[in-house]
């Protein structure tokens, strides 16, 4: 029996566990990736960690989400991250320079090699064929210093391809379709691993676009073998050294099995407002758009800029829309740019963005009311573009580029023949916006401005758990439900005070009000809480409001963990009947949580307002148990160097 490829690079990272589906096992991290939104906390706890310089082989500190500067705390982040990078060994990408995943993928990414990232599109490099994981930003200060990452082992869910992608038939296509069969849900506890013969007919672009969006399927990850494709992708950005042949043994096993023929690939697109949403583009073809938006970490390389080019190239974009294009990197910019398809795009009145996540994260470009925007990017909860009534749909570059000039939600088959794409064998690897690593930083000074606040300081946990159930919510809650981004709201990712104003902003603007007055008080959750991004956020923000436990029918991986490392109780309901027999406003109480915990069989809720008792769990580690009892990761963590 073989191993499949990625228990070879777990089994190659193994620091302890046994590599069982569902055990806790801990993994030596060998990069690490920060960027804006999520970093300034995360080196914040760095700093609290109270480690000289990062111990990992490569971290590096993106700068792409707060890029509009409508103040000056955007600035001021930047510049913190620049001094703070300096002062720990960590490379500084600058604004401009790009987004996180693309930049890490042409710059940094190293086939074998595993990744820790604060956010949870990380994933992206496993298009070749790292183990790419998202995570809290405090976790991945813990692997900045050296520590190694605590995850369940995860399944390895086989996805085997065969055939070819048709023309116009994309990488965002096999990725949608997935989507479409496992759900926002079915990627859980995963990893999902491509084999077969359909691998080797896929370029690194279509796979980390696959292994990006891999992330709305809620896996760990997803991984690609590292082939010749992977030789040719990293010898065009002058890293060919960093490349080794990667793949499963021939006889491989996987825990699950999917099979996905390319050849029978439709274009695809997901309806809002949630990724998993995934009809043909045909069945929705004439729809009126008002927007059309391409870019974000899952579609902006060079060559998905490419086609968008070539089909706009003579013509104008449709009068009743906008088109919007953001180039994932300045790489990709300015390879666009020498190649001529800038002009074509600007030609035909595309809006040319900054390379930055921009539109995705909704810093700008917020469609018109109750308009229907198609776009390539990855996620499209309700309101996250900034328009609470926009209706977004995610589709292939080829379908928003066949949408753009003909004002209506069109299949890119009809454009006639595929074109000819020239690909450089070669790209301009100018890295003069990568700050690398000083040897003596100790004379460097961190520059904080107004809008860093200090990291708050959490007590242990009390033993009796009691309060209001402030909010009772649904299933398939994002983080963007319980702690927005967007223009007004991520400038204050350093400001904790200031942004849990807007926590549930979305679900019940009462809601930082009511929990602040309350003091101490519960969330119930339905199945897959908190899924979406991997920002601490929306477990920081709650707690600093008083949420003592999140008592759900589920939840997300990232999320779950976040909620740990900040000290707020992830209770499971046993029964999954008794979330009917909450309500909100109840009054709850867990007494002896301690004890409870440890003898490690249930948590009794008890329903003070009608007289119930729910029994819930909590399948924590031991190590997980510790931290959480402690008040939160950071708190174990200090306590652990005191007392060694
Ligand atoms: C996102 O796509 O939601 C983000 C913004 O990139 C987040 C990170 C964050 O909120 O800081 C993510 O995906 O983790
Ligand atoms: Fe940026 Fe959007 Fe990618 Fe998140 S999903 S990293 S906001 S481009």
């Amino acid at each position: 029996m073989g191993n499949n490829l990625a228990r070879k690079i777990l089994a190659a990272h193994l620091v302890s566990g046994e590599m069982i589906a569902g055990k806790e096992i801990a993994l030596r991290i060998d990069q690490t990736l920060t960027q804006d939104a999520s970093g300034t906390t995360a080196y914040l706890q760095f700093e609290a960690i109270g480690i000289p310089r990062v111990r990992t082989e490569v971290s590096v500190s993106y700068v792409d989400h707060n890029m509009l500067q409508t103040g000056f705390e955007n600035a001021d982040d930047h510049r913190f991250l620049q001094s703070i990078a300096a002062k720990f060994g960590v490379y500084f990408s600058r604004p401009g320079n790009g987004i996180c995943h693309q930049v890490h993928a042409e710059r940094f990414a190293v086939p074998g090699k595993t990744l820790l990232g604060s956010d949870s599109h990380t994933p992206l490099c496993g298009g070749l064929g790292m183990i790419a994981i998202g995570a809290g930003g405090l976790d991945v200060a813990v692997a900045m210093g050296g520590d190694p990452f605590y995850l369940a082992m995860p399944k390895i869910l086989g996805v085997k391809l065969t055939g070819k992608l048709q023309p116009w038939v994309s990488g965002k296509d096999v990725i949608l379709e997935l989507l479409r069969r496992l759900t926002v849900k079915g990627g859980v506890g995963k990893v999902v691993e491509y084999y077969g013969p359909g691998v080797a007919t896929l370029d690194v672009i279509d796979r980390i676009t696959i292994t990006n969006m891999g992330a709305e399927l809620g896996a760990t990850t997803s991984v690609f073998p590292s082939d010749e494709r992977t030789r040719v992708y990293l010898k065009a950005q002058n890293r060919e050294e960093t490349w080794l042949s990667l793949a499963a043994d021939p006889e491989a096993t996987y825990d699950e099995y999917l099979e996905i023929d390319l050849d029978t690939l439709e274009p695809l697109i997901a309806q809002p407002h949630s990724p998993d949403k995934v009809v043909k583009v045909s069945e929705v073809a004439g729809l009126a758009v008002q927007q059309v938006s391409v870019g974000s970490c899952t579609n902006s390389s060079y060559r998905d800029l490419s086609v968008v080019a070539h089909v706009l190239r003579g013509k104008s974009v449709h009068p009743g829309l906008s088109l919007t294009v953001s180039p994932g990197s300045r790489q990709v910019y300015t390879q666009v740019g020498r190649s001529g398809a800038l002009a074509d795009m600007i030609g035909a009145g595309a809006r040319m963005l900054e390379s930055a996540c921009g539109p995705c994260i909704g810093m700008g470009m917020a469609p018109p009311s109750n308009s229907v925007a198609v776009r390539s990017f990855n996620r499209n909860f309700e309101g996250r573009s900034g328009t609470r009534d926009a209706k977004v749909y995610l589709a292939s570059p080829e379908t928003c580029a066949a949408t753009a000039i003909t004002g209506v939600i069109t299949d890119p088959r009809t454009l006639g023949e595929y074109p000819t794409l020239v690909i450089p064998e070669r790209f301009e690897t100018n890295d003069a916006l990568v700050i690398p690593p000083i040897e003596d930083s100790a004379e460097v000074e961190v520059i904080r401005g107004p809008n860093i606040k200090p990291l708050p300081r959490f007590t242990e946990i009390e033993n009796t758990l009691s309060g209001e159930v402030i909010l009772k919510v649904g299933d398939n809650i994002t983080t963007d439900h319980i702690s927005p981004a967007g223009t007004n709201v991520l400038p204050l990712r350093s400001n904790l005070p200031a942004l849990a104003e807007f926590t549930f902003e979305r679900v019940d603007k009462t809601f930082a009000a009511r929990a602040r007055a309350a003091g101490r008080s519960f969330v119930v959750g339905g199945t897959n809480y908190g899924q979406g991004s991997a920002r601490e956020h929306a477990a920081l923000a709650p707690r600093y409001l008083g949420v003592q436990a999140v008592l759900a029918i589920s939840f997300a991986r990232i999320h779950r963990a976040n909620l740990v490392n900040f000290g707020v109780v992830p209770l499971l309901f046993a029964n999954p009947e008794d979330y009917t027999s909450i309500a909100q406003g109840d009054q709850l109480e867990i007494s002896l949580l301690r004890e409870q915990l440890q003898a490690g069989e249930g948590v009794m809720v008890r329903n003070l307002t009608t007289g119930i008792e729910i029994k819930a769990h909590a399948p924590l580690s031991t190590r997980e148990e510790e931290i959480l009892l402690e008040g939160g990761l950071l708190s174990h963590i200090k306590r652990r160097s005191t007392t060694v």
